[in-house]
């Protein structure tokens, strides 16, 4: 970790560079941002279904935050909070996407109206340092600094847990207001609770990365260009106020380091990471989409020792592919996600849910999208 000596920062500012890289927080770990395929971007409505594509390794919950302002380090009690957080990206879109799940025992407490009445409420700070320059990106020494460099290394995005207001969404550290509305961000959440209750919110945000943000407008900032393979400077806290508005009940924090809301050197790096197999069109020809959606019969039929379904979707979507006793009884699931359009195939061994190999004889292969649904025999003879 290395802290900045202010002048040295405002004088490489001043001559246009961006300040040194620093070494990232804590050292040794980073973590992966995942790449969603075109036209599977997720939608932000706090609908987390959109979200089930992303492996668990992408994945990162309240173990990893670190509690730095009353002292909890890391004993943290997922009754009092529990997150669920994953970071993604688009090349096409160049919008960075977070989705959190957060349960909390006393959610967001009505503290008055905005923009006052938001302290003391529940919220997730999003700082981002998209072209991973470091530096200090607020607290300088005097207004004019300030006026124009905070925010302009990196950006602190307050979101609220749920918003109290639902116009009152989403709030930059800075004059910048600009950029916490479309077409630069969203936000969308939903709230299973009551507020001053506990629950769980389902949020999700969409962030426009820059490489210079300036209060002033779009055409005095320069956006940043996401690219595969490149490293980000990210990191959350979230402020949990329970009973009290003048207290913490937690500060958690991705970096473990409290001052990542001035210095960017703080930040966790974030790897955009290529498109996973998983979701990656197995397409016969290298453009070709097809058109309809269908399940072909599975061969060999009938199979001794396993028979593979080939199946196509039309348009974009969830699929459930699922092997059923010829009464109907759910035997094994074979595929259970959401796929962009283009030509699969799954197999099946003939074993069921718990590895057992099931007797010989009819059985109903199922295929069902938000669209279609079909049904083909297949025949195990062992
Ligand atoms: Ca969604
Ligand atoms: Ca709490
Ligand atoms: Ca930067
Ligand atoms: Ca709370």
């Amino acid at each position: 970790m290395r802290v900045l000596v202010l002048p040295f920062l405002v004088a490489a500012l001043l001559v246009g560079q961006a300040g040194p890289a620093g070494a990232h927080f804590p050292s040794d770990l980073s973590y992966p941002v995942f790449q969603f395929p075109d036209g599977l971007e997720p939608s932000i409505d706090g609908d987390l279904s959109d979200w089930q594509m992303v492996p668990e390794r992408y994945w990162t919950g309240t173990a990893e935050l670190m509690e730095t302002v009353r002292g909890l380090g890391e004993q943290f009690d997922e009754q009092d909070l529990g997150v669920r957080t994953a970071v993604g990206w688009s090349h096409t879109r160049n919008r960075l996407y977070f989705a959190v799940a957060a349960y909390d025992d006393i959610h967001n407490v009505d503290r008055g109206a905005p923009p006052d009445g938001i302290w003391g409420g529940d919220i997730w700070e999003i700082v981002v340092d998209a072209d991973h320059s470091g530096g200090i990106y607020n607290g300088f020494s005097n207004q004019q600094l300030e006026d124009r460099w905070r925010s302009a290394q990196a950006q602190n995005y307050h979101v609220f847990l749920p918003p109290e207001q639902p116009d009152w969404t989403m709030w930059l550290w800075g004059k910048g207001q600009w950029v916490c509305q479309l077409p630069y961000a969203q936000v969308g959440w939903q709230y299973d609770g009551v507020p001053g209750g506990k629950g769980t919110v389902f949020q999700e945000v969409s962030l426009t990365p820059f490489d210079d943000l300036n209060w002033a407008g779009p055409d005095s900032s320069v956006v940043h260009q996401l690219r595969e393979g490149e490293i980000l400077g990210i990191s959350w806290s979230f402020l949990d106020f329970d009973a009290s508005d003048k207290d913490y009940d937690g500060f958690w924090n991705l970096s473990h380091a409290t001052r990542m809301d001035h210095t960017a050197d703080l930040f966790p790096d974030f790897v955009l990471q290529p498109i996973e197999p998983t979701v990656t069109v197995v397409a016969d020809g290298a453009t070709a989409s097809p058109t309809r959606s269908g399940m072909a019969p599975s061969y060999p039929n009938p199979f001794n020792s396993q028979t593979t379904i080939r199946y196509e979707l039309g348009t974009a979507g969830r699929v459930r592919l699922a092997v059923h006793t010829a009464t109907g009884q759910h035997l094994r699931t074979l595929v259970d996600q959401v796929l962009p359009a283009g030509a699969y195939s799954a197999t099946w061994d003939g074993r069921d849910e718990s590895g057992r190999v099931a007797a010989s004889g009819v059985y109903l292969c199922r295929i069902q999208t938000g669209t279609f649904s079909e049904v083909r025999k297949m025949v195990s003879v062992r």
